[in-house]
């Protein structure tokens, strides 16, 4: 039976790639914080919870990390931990890059001295990329394996501390240690702090009655959006391979924050019509002429990601990857998940 141990084992990715692994049949130990409340998150309720043995520690704390290696005793590693949210690391730019970047030495290091032959993996992002239009240039096809880092915030620097560092033990000491440059990838179990989640949770409620309308930042942004179930397989794919390579996984289109608007609006019945520009631009409901999308610039970035596409050809080649869930899948998955919990939530009132 293999062994894997996942840090950020209670996040979006975490709990999915952790489901994947038990069905693979693997022992799962997964790093946990410790809390004054304790928490399992996103496999709070779900029969991983009760399979996975669950460690105690703080990835910024060395010997936590070496004891976790020691305990688990692992065959894989999965560093999936970290400050994850973009906007947020702006406020805590210290904070971000101890924990997103520094932290990854942590494990290497963990991995070198205890278990030199386990696999790791490092979750890398799209962020260190940058999005800049005018990095792109014409005929831009998307992003891949060899293009150059343009991190645009906190966030973005950190990861490409982790992913240099995961390259340097690679090379250093010959360690299976690779990166997965992930796009964005959303679910039923997003944070509601980001974008998409923010606003099938928002089309839920205004659905019922229950908000009177959403408020964003930058509408114009563009991402690759694809859903973690169908990115958790890559990574597992990456440490399969005899040889490590860092590999891009991403669905290959992009699409606005506002066509993401409108399309959660339209699983709900709803068609909206947009009006003005800016700050000033604001979405009505089409039949009832009621404004429910506002701007507010509290949301705008001091450093903004433009333009996010990916493309995955390298991993659909030697991984066999392919992505099966679609962009109007995730989107209509994630509206008809909110609009259930909701009521859920109203009938235990
Ligand atoms: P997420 O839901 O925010 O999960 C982050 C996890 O990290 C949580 O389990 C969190 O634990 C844990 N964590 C945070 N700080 C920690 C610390 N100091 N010590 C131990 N654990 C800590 O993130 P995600 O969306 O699943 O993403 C997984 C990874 O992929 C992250 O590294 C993210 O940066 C990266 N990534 C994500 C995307 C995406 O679009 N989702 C794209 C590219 C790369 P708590 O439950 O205690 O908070
Ligand atoms: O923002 C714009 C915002 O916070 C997406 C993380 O998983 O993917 C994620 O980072 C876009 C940005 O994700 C609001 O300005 C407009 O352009 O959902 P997000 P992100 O920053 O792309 C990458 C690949 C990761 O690695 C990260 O860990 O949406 N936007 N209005 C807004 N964003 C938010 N959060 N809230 C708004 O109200």
């Amino acid at each position: 039976m293999k062994k894997a141990l996942i840090t950020g084992v209670t996040g979006q990715d975490g709990s999915y790639l952790a489901e994947l692994l038990l069905s693979e049949g693997y022992e799962v130990y997964g790093l946990v914080r410790r809390k004054s409340r304790l928490d399992f998150g996103n496999l709070e309720g779900t029969e991983a919870k009760e399979k996975v043995n669950f460690i105690f520690g703080d990835i910024t704390d060395m010997s936590a990390m070496v004891n976790a290696v020691k305990e688990s005793d692992p065959d894989e590693v999965y560093n999936l931990a970290a400050q994850s949210f973009v906007a947020q690391s702006f406020r805590e730019p210290v904070a971000s890059a101890n924990i997103t970047g520094v932290a990854a030495a942590n494990i290497l290091e963990a991995i070198r001295t205890v278990k030199p032959e386990a696999k790791y993996y490092q979750a890398s992002t799209s962020e260190m990329f940058g999005g800049c239009i005018e990095d792109q240039g014409d005929n831009f096809t998307g992003y891949t394996e060899k293009s150059f880092f343009h991190p645009r915030s906190p966030y973005g620097v950190a990861k490409l501390y982790a992913h240099w560092i995961t390259r340097n033990y690679r090379e250093s000491y010959d360690m299976f240690a690779c990166s997965g440059i992930l796009f964005n990838h959303e679910s039923e179990r997003r944070g509601h702090e980001f974008v998409t989640r923010k606003i099938t949770d928002a089309a839920a409620r205004i659905h019922l009655g229950l908000l009177d309308h959403l408020e964003l930042g930058n509408m114009d942004a563009k991402r690759d959006w694809g859903h973690s179930k169908d990115y958790v397989r890559a990574m597992w794919l990456m440490l399969r391979r005899e040889a490590p390579e860092d590999f891009v996984i991403a669905s290959g289109e992009t699409h606005t924050v506002r066509e993401f608007v409108e399309l959660s609006f339209k699983a709900l019945g709803t068609e909206i019509e947009w009006h003005g520009s800016g700050a000033d631009e604001t979405g009505t409901d089409k039949v009832t002429g009621k404004t429910i999308v506002k701007i507010n610039p509290k949301f705008y970035r001091p450093a903004e990601v433009d333009l996010l596409l990916g493309n995955a050809e390298k991993a659909e080649k030697l991984l066999g990857w392919k992505r099966e869930i679609s962009f109007s899948q995730l989107v209509e998955g994630m509206v008809k998940n909110d609009l259930e919990l909701l009521k859920k939530e109203a009938g235990k009132i």
